[in-house]
C-alpha cells in the first residue's frame, strides 16, 4: 500500500519514504543476508510485540547478526513509526539487514547492520476468501531441512517460499503446503495450517518444519479457551484430505479457512463451524489486547 507520506524508521531516523534507501552494498540486498518480522496493529495497539521481538532477536542470534540497538530501543522505534504515520490499525514490517559491506560473502566484512521499519496497510487474501475459504495446493518445492537452515529464522531469503507461491498462483489457488523432506506436512507459504477432526484439532509440530507462527501460538490460546484440544503432530496430506475442517494462521492472514486441497473438498468444502468461531475469538483478542501506540 504505496502512500507517498509514509515516514518510515531508517537507522535512527524518522525519513520520508523518498528518501529511506538502503545501498546496493548492503548485505541483505545482495544476499538476502538479513532478518524481518511482520507485526500487526489492530485498534491502535501492536499485537504481541514482544514475541515478534522477541523472535526477530532469535534470528538475528541465530545468523550472528548484532543488531546495533537494544531490544527496549526497537519496541521504542516500533511504537513511533505507528505513531508517526497515525495509524490505528495496519501492518508493520521491521527489517534488520547484514549491513553495507564488500563483494563477497563474509559477513564481517559489514560493520553494521541497517534497521528500517515501515507501517503501513497489507491486504493479503480478497475479503470474500475469509467467508468462502482458500483452495490449497501440495507445493512441489519442499520445505529446506533444518539442517541447512532452521525454519525459525525469518530470514530475508524467501525464495524457497516465493517458488511455492509461485506453484499455487500458477494452479489458480492462493496457498499451498508445504512439505518437508520425509514428506510430512510442515505449513503453508506463508502461513501455518490447522485441521479439525472428530472435534479435535491438530497442527504440525515445529520440527516438522513450520515457523513457530506468532498467531499459530495465539490461536493456540484461544482454542484451548474455547476448552478445545489443539495436537501437535506429524502430519500428512491424507489427514488433510480427510479432516473435518482446516485454517490457516499468519500475521498478514490473520485465521483464514481453507475448504478445497489439492482439488478434492475438505469436508463438506465449507468453512468449519469452529473454524468460523475461532476467527471470530480471534478478531475479539486482537482487537483488545497489544501494546497501546503513544500517539501524539
Ligand atoms: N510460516 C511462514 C513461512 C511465514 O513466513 C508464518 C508461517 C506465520 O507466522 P506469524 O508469526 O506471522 O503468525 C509466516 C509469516 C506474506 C508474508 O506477504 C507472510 C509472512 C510474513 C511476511 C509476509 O505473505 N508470514
Amino acid at each position: 500500500m504505496a502512500n507517498s507520506s509514509l515516514l518510515i524508521y531508517l537507522d535512527g531516523k524518522l525519513v520520508p519514504e523518498s528518501e529511506a534507501k538502503i545501498s546496493v552494498f548492503d548485505h541483505g540486498l545482495l544476499y538476502g543476508d538479513g532478518c524481518f518480522e511482520g507485526i500487526r496493529i489492530y485498534n491502535g495497539r501492536i499485537f504481541r510485540l514482544t514475541e515478534h521481538l522477541v523472535r526477530l532477536y532469535e534470528s538475528a542470534r541465530s545468523i550472528c547478526l548484532n543488531i546495533p540497538i537494544s531490544f527496549q530501543e526497537m519496541e521504542k522505534a516500533t511504537l513511533d513509526t505507528v505513531a508517526a504515520n497515525q495509524l490505528r490499525d495496519g501492518y508493520i514490517r521491521l527489517v534488520v539487514t547484514r549491513g553495507v559491506g564488500s563483494l563477497g560473502l563474509n559477513p564481517y566484512q559489514c560493520p553494521k547492520a541497517s534497521i528500517f521499519i515501515i507501517a503501513s496497510g497489507i491486504t493479503l487474501y480478497p475479503a470474500e476468501k475469509y467467508e468462502t475459504g482458500l483452495s490449497l495446493i501440495t507445493c512441489a518445492t519442499r520445505r529446506p531441512a533444518s539442517a541447512a537452515l532452521s525454519p525459525q529464522v525469518k530470514s530475508l531469503n524467501y525464495l524457497n517460499n516465493i517458488m511455492a507461491k509461485i506453484e499455487c498462483i500458477q494452479a489458480g489457488c492462493e496457498e499451498g503446503i508445504m512439505l518437508n523432506e520425509q514428506g510430512y506436512v510442515a505449513e503453508c507459504t506463508g502461513d501455518n495450517i490447522f485441521i479439525l477432526k472428530n472435534g479435535q484439532i491438530y497442527t504440525p509440530t515445529i520440527s516438522s518444519g513450520a515457523l513457530n507462527g506468532i498467531t499459530r501460538m495465539a490461536v493456540m490460546e484461544v482454542i484451548r479457551e474455547m476448552g478445545l484440544v489443539v495436537h501437535e503432530v506429524t502430519m500428512t496430506r491424507h489427514d488433510i484430505y480427510t479432516a473435518d475442517e482446516c485454517f490457516l494462521t499468519g500475521t498478514a492472514a490473520e485465521v483464514i479457512p481453507a475448504v478445497q486441497y489439492d482439488r478434492r473438498p475438505i469436508g463438506d468444502g465449507r468453512p468449519g463451524q469452529t473454524t468460523l468461531q475461532i476467527i471470530a475469538k480471534f478478531k475479539a483478542l486482537a482487537n483488545s489486547t497489544g501494546t497501546p501506540v503513544p500517539y501524539a
